[in-house]
């Protein structure tokens, strides 16, 4: 496996590449032109930017998080053949930086999803949580939740543009008759016009599980358990149609076993993102370290699962607890540096370790 970070951009993250430089392991950053709006086309000279950063650094920019995609892919409106169009253009420049997987959603109108990005976990630390009664009916509070912390802070979210949040009930409508089968037909309808620019690069689109792994606000949503992920490669059965299977996102749902996962589709599996979730009773949870006993994702099956494959793709820690003065307002909610970087020494340490046991023949 190829351990990477997730880096939100010069001026835009205030962890720097020679901060990222000092972790143990990491050989590429996970990065995006964040200031893109979905559709919009990426240029060559942005992207040449980006890579040069990186390179100094020694990094490669292999994988890109995220490129979304617009509205009216999800919705099916006659308008999406042009924005299918750009998207392939974007495909193709990003190919000519040597660029090999792209991780991107397909949850309508809202990304991942929080009640409180900066809950106490008990030990002074903070982690982003879920209270389930919260993300019911209400989508405007919640969305002005998260909306007056980027305003307050002065940080975008990707997939939380301010532009398209404040067209939310214009989106709401827009979506309507959009049910799950619907949107199925819309996200083939996008693969399938964007597997040619794939075969032209060989870059491997990796779709992201959908966080949570249920509707919410009664919007559908797909990439939510076994059955789904198996429904979606079969779907579009090409190599280029891949998984970024994040562990802490279908752990939320309690049922789903993520190292079985792995072991079944380990071949369609791009990128992994590693995170550990705890549940609560109610239906509740909040996110921990990724140590395996301090939550209930079961991380070392996981790894075990990504080594006993030969797993040679791409893996990153997901989101992290907020450590040592890491708060609102200094630190982008899950990506501080140093539950991340305890997190890549955690995976590594297993890896390592795998590695030598197997070396040994034991
Ligand atoms: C959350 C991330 C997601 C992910 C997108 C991919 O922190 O894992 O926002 O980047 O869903 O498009």
């Amino acid at each position: 496996m190829q351990m990477t970070f997730r880096w939100y951009g010069e001026g835009n993250d205030k962890i720097s590449l020679q901060d990222i430089k000092q972790i143990p392991g990491v050989t590429g950053i996970v990065w995006a032109l964040h200031d893109k709006m979905p559709g919009e086309i990426w240029e060559e000279h942005e992207i040449a930017r980006v890579k040069e950063q990186c390179e100094k650094y020694g990094f490669n920019i292999d994988v890109v998080e995220s490129v979304n995609v617009h509205d009216d892919i999800k919705i099916g409106l006659p308008t999406r053949d042009q924005y299918i169009a750009n998207y392939c253009q974007t495909i193709r420049n990003l190919g000519k930086f040597g660029v090999k997987v792209i991780c991107y959603n397909f949850m309508p109108i809202f990304d991942w999803t929080r009640s409180d990005l900066f809950h106490p976990v008990g030990d002074g630390s903070t982690a982003l949580f879920y209270q389930k009664n919260m993300i019911q009916d209400d989508y405007n509070a919640m969305a002005k939740y998260i909306l007056d912390f980027t305003e307050k802070y002065n940080m975008s979210f990707p997939g939380w543009e301010p532009e398209r949040m404040a067209k939310l009930d214009e989106l709401f409508k827009a979506y309507e008759g959009v049910d799950h089968e619907k949107l199925w037909a819309n996200l083939k309808y996008f693969l399938e016009g964007i597997m040619p620019a794939c075969e032209e690069t060989g870059i491997k689109m990796a779709i992201h599980m959908d966080d949570p792994p249920w509707d919410i606000f009664g919007l559908p949503r797909l990439l939510v358990d076994e059955k789904s992920i198996d429904r979606f490669l079969k779907m579009v059965d090409h190599p280029c149609n891949c998984l970024t299977l994040c562990s802490g996102s279908l752990n939320a749902n309690p049922e789903n076993d993520v190292a079985a996962i792995v072991r079944k589709h380990c071949d369609r599996i791009a990128f992994a993102h590693i995170r550990n979730v705890k549940h609560f009773e109610n239906g509740d949870f909040s996110e921990a370290s990724h140590r395996d006993c301090d939550g209930d994702t079961r991380i070392l099956n996981i790894l075990k699962a990504y080594h006993d494959c030969g797993f040679d793709g791409y893996i990153r820690p997901d989101h992290g607890r907020h450590l040592w003065g890491e708060k609102a307002g200094t630190v982008r909610p899950g990506y501080g540096l140093y539950d991340r970087a305890l997190g890549i020494m955690y995976m590594l340490g297993v890896w390592d370790m795998l590695d030598k046991l197997k070396a040994e023949g034991k």
